[in-house]
């Protein structure tokens, strides 16, 4: 689809079953795929105007979440919905991170993995959510997948969002098989939901809304495709 409606693909795609997805920038794309387990899959279409998409979505195998890849999967959905919350012109840019970090680092302390509070997990000496979530919650998004990452932080991370602007949220979580400090349930789930955002006047746009990212919309999605 990429290269018959696009101009080819965005960047390297990214499909990653179960532990796999808990390695970023798994591209490999190799190992099975298993029931039981989550696939994540990180692609985009780069368009004729060489602008890209970056998006990625999170699929139970098997086509139904089991209780605890759910309870993981809406806890990095409302870290995205507080992302999108303050993705609006006049919020710096990191606002959007740290925003998403509040919501992880609180659900994170609820299910009792975190070996802090999540106050002091929020601190610039703490951090230990970041074991689960190491990577930003999102970067801009034009030419390049990561445009103009090179920026200056005050260009960046301490910029103002402004109407036009283009970037992604996508807040996740990854709990390793070999992690030895969290509960075996929890072990080798990888879950990421990013979205492409475009900053309006007075808010924003999901532009990749069209794609489910609930829980019921995605088992509901996987239930007509398996038709
Ligand atoms: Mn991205």
């Amino acid at each position: 689809m990429a290269r018959t409606d696009g101009n080819d693909l965005g960047y390297d795609t990214i499909a990653a079953c179960g532990n796999n997805a808990t390695i970023l920038h798994w591209i490999r794309n190799n190992g099975t795929v298993d029931d039981g387990k989550l696939l994540l899959l990180d692609a985009g279409v780069e368009d004729d105007t060489l602008y890209t998409a970056d998006v990625t979505r999170t699929f139970p195998v098997n086509g139904k979440f089991t209780e605890v890849q759910a309870k993981v999967y809406n806890a990095v959905l409302e870290a995205a919905d507080a992302a999108f919350a303050v993705a609006k012109p006049g919020r710096k840019f990191h606002e959007l991170h740290d925003a998403a970090m509040e919501v992880l680092a609180h659900r994170l302390e609820e299910w009792g993995l975190l070996p802090v509070s999540a106050e002091v997990s929020l601190t610039i000496e703490g951090g230990q959510h970041r074991r689960w979530m190491p990577h930003g919650t999102s970067h801009h998004l034009g030419l390049d997948v990561h445009d103009c990452a090179q920026a200056k932080a005050e260009l960046y991370m301490w910029a103002e969002l402004e109407p036009g602007m283009v970037f992604t949220i996508e807040p996740a979580l990854y709990f390793k098989e070999e992690d030895m400090s969290i509960p075996e349930e929890y072990r080798g789930i990888g879950i990421r939901l990013e979205d492409d955002v475009l900053c309006t006047e007075d808010g924003n746009v999901n532009l990749s809304a069209a794609l489910p990212r609930t829980v019921e919309g995605i088992e509901e999605w996987m239930a007509k495709l398996a038709k």
